[in-house]
């Protein structure tokens, strides 16, 4: 941004102190470039980076990366048209059968993800989806709960940047499977909420293959020095819309060939 000085580490904390407060306290709130239109992503970044420091030192560390706004879909429904990256602490975890309590959360929705788990590093600059396949030792349904902190869930590319691409929880399938001979860009879709078709889709919905996200991440953290590291997972980004979701709820999402991974509301 021309004409100021980048915001300096006071600035930074106390911005990511006012996304913690909305989460912990489960309160909406303002988007940040109500107040600051000029906050640029770069800036952001290093809201998101101060947020996640302070859960870490309350125990919390970062277990997991992910990509989003990776899909046209979610483009086209959050407004916002590039993708971005997120961090996912231990507590956001959901085992496979594990039950979400909604009242911890403020707005939540869910989507489907492919994750992938990684058996060794992922270190950019120069990943390309080639490597990122080699890389993978299991790829698994998963669905991830967002959150934003944000009135409306309505949000600027700087606001969901610091409120770490709006992540809240994520769960696996238990069930793994190897990407070898898999064809993940076709793989195919179905979300159902209560027992009804919300969505379909396709592997190709996520930057034409999903393992191009998982790419874009390794080399976009590279910026900050950061890489994947094997034994992790990634979540590259939703193939389609998030849909809300309230107690009582029942998300199930099944991948061809992969099988299907389930989430109950309470
Ligand atoms: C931002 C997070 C997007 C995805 O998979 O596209 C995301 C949002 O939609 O609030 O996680
Ligand atoms: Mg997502």
């Amino acid at each position: 941004m021309a004409g100021r000085q980048p915001r300096g580490t006071h600035e930074i904390e106390a911005l990511a102190e006012r996304l913690d407060r909305a989460q912990r306290l489960r309160q909406e709130m303002d988007p940040l470039t109500v107040e600051h239109a000029d906050l640029t992503v770069d800036e952001a970044y290093a809201i998101q980076f101060a947020l996640i420091m302070r859960q870490s030192r309350r125990g919390d560390p970062v277990v997991a990366m992910k990509a989003g706004l990776t899909s046209k879909a979610k483009q086209v429904a959050m407004g916002v048209d590039e993708p971005i990256y997120g961090q996912i602490c231990e507590s956001m975890i959901l085992d496979d059968g594990e039950t979400l309590a909604t009242s911890e959360l403020i707005h939540p929705r869910a989507e489907p993800e492919i994750a992938f788990i990684l058996g060794a590093d992922l270190r950019g600059p120069g990943v390309t989806p080639e490597r990122v396949l080699a890389a993978t030792r299991e790829v698994a349904p998963a669905i991830e709960v967002i959150d934003s902190r944000y009135r409306n869930f309505r949000f600027t590319l700087p606001d969901v940047v610091a409120d770490n691409a709006s992540s809240a929880r994520v769960i696996l399938a238990a069930r793994r499977s190897s990407p070898v001979g898999l064809d993940l860009r076709l793989m195919g879709m179905v979300f159902e909420k209560n027992g009804e078709v919300v969505e379909t889709g396709a592997g190709a919905a996520v930057l034409d293959h999903p393992a191009n996200a998982v790419a874009w991440l390794a080399n976009k953290l590279a910026e900050r020095g950061g890489f994947l590291s094997a034994g992790s997972f990634v979540m590259p980004g939703a193939l389609s819309n998030a849909h809300p979701v309230a107690p009582g709820d029942e998300i199930r999402v099944t991948f061809d060939r992969l099988g299907a991974v389930a989430l109950r509301c309470t």
